[in-house]
């Protein structure tokens, strides 16, 4: 097995100017699926706006036709567009998140992907950071278990400390699997955050290991790797080392614009991965 590419693209127009490789709808997705096949993505990673944006009906033939895989789905508008966190104090609201979660689970499940908790995981609320660390361990128990329901893992991202101080680093991932206790808990490794965060990222992946389930590529100023000052060789060496096989996913700002972010990733991967 060896290490797949993929770019992100927001279906979201409030994420606008965001992280993401491309911003399109659901119209633009034949021809941006055309041209990343073209160019030789194997992957590409959404970012709905909805749970009905991941339609299996309509996705499935068109990534089948592009011959493009669902590298993973993410839940970031959860927070952004519906203001959904999975360690919200309300029940009422907390449950809200667990069901929109559980909603792209099904459907990106249908497509063969995993789905990612990245700010859904919130912040501290005022009660403390433990209380709200106890209300995310039993959202994301749940989430894992139907994860696992559909054979995907629930990828878990630790966020640097100005947009969480919930799950920084990766071990904090991995420690969080471990109290839930649920196999399917999986860590998604950003190296913008890791640049932020960890003493040695190559040094994090190494320790990670077999935990590891996805990682958002990036530089260490969120553009395209080789735009920024992020050693990539040893974090690649890493990568191998632990025999990782999933995606690199590109969730970078489109800067210069999306071709030399697309560009600057694929070499990256084929000189490396
Ligand atoms: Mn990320």
């Amino acid at each position: 097995m060896s290490i797949s590419s993929a770019v992100t693209v927001a279906l979201a127009p409030e994420v606008q100017g965001g992280p993401f490789v491309h911003h399109t709808n659901l119209k633009g997705l034949d021809p941006l699926f055309a041209r990343l096949r073209k160019l030789g993505f194997p992957g590409v990673e959404i970012f709905p706006r909805t749970p009905e944006d991941i339609d299996p009906a309509f996705l499935k033939p068109l990534l089948e036709n592009h011959g493009l895989r669902l590298a993973a789905v993410g839940t970031g508008a959860g927070w952004v567009v519906h203001k959904l966190r999975l360690s919200d104090p309300d029940a009422t609201r907390r449950a809200c998140a667990v069901e929109f979660v559980r909603a792209l689970i099904q459907r990106a499940g249908a497509l063969g992907a995993p789905v990612i908790i990245g700010s859904m995981q919130g912040k501290s609320d005022p009660d403390g950071k433990e209380p709200t660390m106890a209300r995310l361990r039993e959202s994301v128990g749940i989430l894992a278990r139907e994860s696992a329901a559909v054979g995907q893992k629930l990828l878990v991202e630790p966020l640097n400390r100005y947009e969480s101080d919930l799950l920084n680093r990766v071990g904090d991932v991995c420690a969080l699997a471990d109290e839930v206790g649920e196999k399917a808990v999986s860590v998604l490794a950003d190296l913008f955050h890791m640049n932020i965060e960890e003493t040695d990222i190559a040094r994090a992946l190494l320790d990670c290991g077999a935990q590891l389930g996805h990682v958002h590529l990036a530089d260490s100023n969120r553009l395209a790797a080789g735009f920024g000052h992020t050693a990539m060789a040893p974090i690649f060496a890493a990568l191998k080392s632990i025999g990782y096989s999933g995606f690199v996913s590109a969730e970078v700002f489109p800067r210069p614009d999306a071709d030399a972010a697309m560009m600057a990733t694929l070499k990256t991967w084929f000189e490396l991965a």
